[in-house]
């Protein structure tokens, strides 16, 4: 399998802030200008936080942003701009409406601060961990579309452009976007090239001549014209590679689930026991048999495979799935047989929201 270039990447990564630039991948558009949702009645403003505290006081679940945000209202609404906020750094999450909770804000007595510092709260440096810190908002009516370093729909992602591993500058202002949601079911993709789990399994894939360098090379260009978002994840042949796909419910609700797959080199065969597909940590029984035609290296037209209803849980809910064979999957140093995974699709009456290594 040839490696994604930085070409590809970053063809992704324009791609998709084109799509955000114009309203969103999503059926819906973003309903966040500046006029109605901007926030700019927000008690945060631009003033500063002289008389904010730690980042261990700061809010660090995912389970309850609303609670996060009252825990820290106290740092907002003054204008004071007193010389103590030169010594602090981090970063301050608005949602970014108006009448909206005061902000989330995390920071140290530093003047700057690794963003990583804020957020992985096991400090081992697991950017992936750190990822699944980073708040999920809830606004009724409206279904979160992520962190932006601005409040107006053309802006860049915080989950994309923040690098974890640079300094945050004193406070860092970061901005809610939101998509107008009426609540009646529908689907929600989830692409599988965006997962952050990627980051911590960087030389952990395996393909047909090696194995992955860093986690950008498990993402492949499509070349099918099949494929979601013109992405999917390959290099999945290890015996016991395991990814987690997260997501967020604003509501505990009933759903049917999708994954989007193909194969290349050989038929694939694969059950709940080869390859353990778990939803919150149930197995699902399934069974995919798919064969393959054409040179080897042809990649099949991506397609879906339904595995039945699940429970969501308000909150986060993860996917799971884990290469648990030793049936080659083909030559070279292939291990496992394991599917090219391009998407999963839930249809619900959620309003679900992921954080994503896109922009
Ligand atoms: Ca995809």
């Amino acid at each position: 399998m040839k490696k994604t270039s930085k070409k590809f990447v970053g063809l992704i990564a324009m791609s998709m802030f084109a799509l955000i630039a114009c309203g969103q991948p999503s059926s819906t558009p973003i309903s966040s200008n500046p006029t109605t949702d901007s926030g700019t009645s927000t008690p945060s403003g631009s003033t500063s936080t002289p008389t904010s505290t730690s980042s261990s006081s700061a809010p660090t679940s995912t389970s309850s942003a609303s609670s996060a945000a009252s825990s820290t209202s106290s740092e907002a609404g003054t204008s004071s701009s007193s010389a103590a906020t030169t010594e602090e750094a981090g970063i301050r999450m608005n949602y970014n409406y108006d009448g909206c909770p005061d902000p989330i804000v995390k920071t140290v007595n530093k003047k700057r601060v690794k963003l990583i510092s804020l957020f992985d709260e096991t400090g081992t440096g697991d950017v992936s961990a750190a990822y699944r810190n980073i708040p999920v908002p809830e606004r009724p009516g409206y279904r979160f579309v992520g962190w932006f370093d601005s409040q107006t729909p053309a802006s860049l992602k915080l989950e994309k452009t923040f690098d974890f591993t640079k300094n945050l500058p004193g406070i860092t202002d970061v901005y809610a976007q939101w998509e107008a949601f009426d609540g009646t079911s529908h689907e929600t993709v989830i692409e599988c090239e965006h997962t952050p789990e990627l980051i911590s399994k960087a030389s952990q894939g395996l393909g047909y001549s090696g194995g992955t360098t860093e986690w950008m090379s498990f993402i492949i260009a499509d070349t099918t014209g099949t494929a979601s978002n013109e992405a999917f994840l390959s290099y999945l042949y290890a015996n016991g590679f395991s990814l987690d796909f997260r997501f967020y419910s604003d509501k505990a609700t009933t759903g049917s689930l999708k994954m989007r797959y193909s194969n290349e080199f050989v038929d694939l065969e694969l059950d709940q026991t080869t390859y353990p597909i778990k939803f919150n940590n149930e197995v699902i029984n399934y069974t995919l048999n798919r064969p393959h035609t054409g040179e080897p290296s042809n990649i099949m037209p991506f397609v879906d495979i339904e595995l039945g209803s699940i429970s969501i849980t308000k909150g986060w809910n993860v996917i799971n799935c884990t290469s648990a064979n030793m049936m080659a999957a083909g030559n070279g140093t292939m291990q496992a047989a394991a599917p090219l995974l391009d998407c999963f699709k839930i249809t619900s009456d959620a309003a679900i929201s992921y954080i994503s290594t896109a922009q």
